[in-house]
């Protein structure tokens, strides 16, 4: 996820990330429960590697200001919605991709109804774990929860961005204002719900989950952009997944509106505005702070 970063971070990182992995096997029903091939799709997708950058960031809210409440549960659901947009994204009717997270697609190693029930099945298990974690023991957070995530996701955010990604593409409308409807809501809106939520659970208040949804909004707004500098200028073996898409199909990226300077320079001030607003929420910054850095100089 990174390269030039100090060992703190990455053994914190590397931690998290471990973390998660864990509880997926944890919190997921086993690949034996019935019917198993749905099971064993859902946890082949959620297993097949991926940077867990929307876990680490729930786990990166709660440590600003750590208190008892287990933000596992929540990390766990957003990655299992992230995985379900992926595995939907994939499929022959969207991208119609062979190759996610340097494995075959979960339609290629299943079948095409299987990978859409296992999407299904990962986003009605999110919420799921969502009510099953906290709405016994802090009901009032759970429902702020649930409604972040299924806001985030929704059709007037994720699925509304992916809506008119397909819509720009059949009409070929590249416009500012659309890459930046489609930026906001397909990617970034997700990364803020992922940093907001982590937050929520801390108990932090109004004022401070504002704050980290300024940071989550900056920093999703670069991780999308440097997704598209990544799809101009890497390759398959380096990112897991197929490069030089967006050209091929004609997709409005950044890197097709500004050009691949220009990008490198939005990404970075829009990684600089993270970090000041991560500076002015305060809290145990530092990893947080590293985290935003590394994303800009990611490999992949
Ligand atoms: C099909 C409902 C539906 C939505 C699809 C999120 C999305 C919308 C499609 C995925 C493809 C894409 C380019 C999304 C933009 C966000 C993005 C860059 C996702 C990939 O996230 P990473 O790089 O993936 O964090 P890993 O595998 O590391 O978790």
């Amino acid at each position: 996820m990174q390269d030039k970063a100090s060992s703190d971070f990455k053994a914190t990182l590397k931690g998290w990330q471990q973390r998660t992995d864990a509880a997926i096997d944890a919190l997921l029903p086993s690949p034996q429960t019935r019917p198993g091939v749905l099971h064993q799709a859902m946890l082949y997708s959620l297993k097949a590697g991926g940077k867990r950058l929307r876990p680490v960031l729930v786990l990166a809210g709660h440590a600003l200001f750590p208190n008892a409440n287990d933000p596992l549960p929540a990390a766990v659901a957003v990655e299992c919605l992230h995985t379900y947009t992926l595995i939907h994204d994939d499929l022959p009717c969207m991208d119609d991709s062979d190759l996610r997270r340097g494995h075959a697609t979960c339609h290629k190693q299943f079948d095409e109804e299987t990978a859409l029930l296992a999407g299904d099945s990962l986003l009605t298990y999110a919420f799921y774990l969502l009510a099953d974690a906290y709405g016994k023991s802090i009901p009032a957070i759970a429902i702020q929860l649930v409604r972040d995530l299924a806001d985030a996701s929704g059709s007037q955010k994720l699925v509304g961005g992916q809506m008119e990604d397909l819509l720009g593409e059949r009409t070929n409308e590249r416009t500012p204002e659309k890459l930046d409807y489609i930026h906001h809501n397909k990617t970034a809106e997700l990364i803020m719900a992922a940093l907001v939520m982590g937050v929520r659970l801390t108990g932090a208040n109004e004022a401070q989950i504002a704050q980290a949804a300024d940071i989550g909004k900056h920093m999703g707004l670069a991780f999308q952009v440097i997704d598209d500098i990544l799809d101009a200028t890497s390759d398959a073996a380096t990112l897991g997944k197929p490069s030089g898409n967006d050209e091929k199909l004609g997709k409005l990226t950044y890197v097709s509106l500004y050009g691949l300077a220009e990008s490198r320079k939005r990404a970075h001030e829009l990684s600089e505005k993270a970090v000041s607003a991560a500076r002015a929420l305060g809290g145990n910054n530092t990893f947080l702070i590293d985290l935003i850095r590394s994303m800009e100089n990611r490999m992949s």
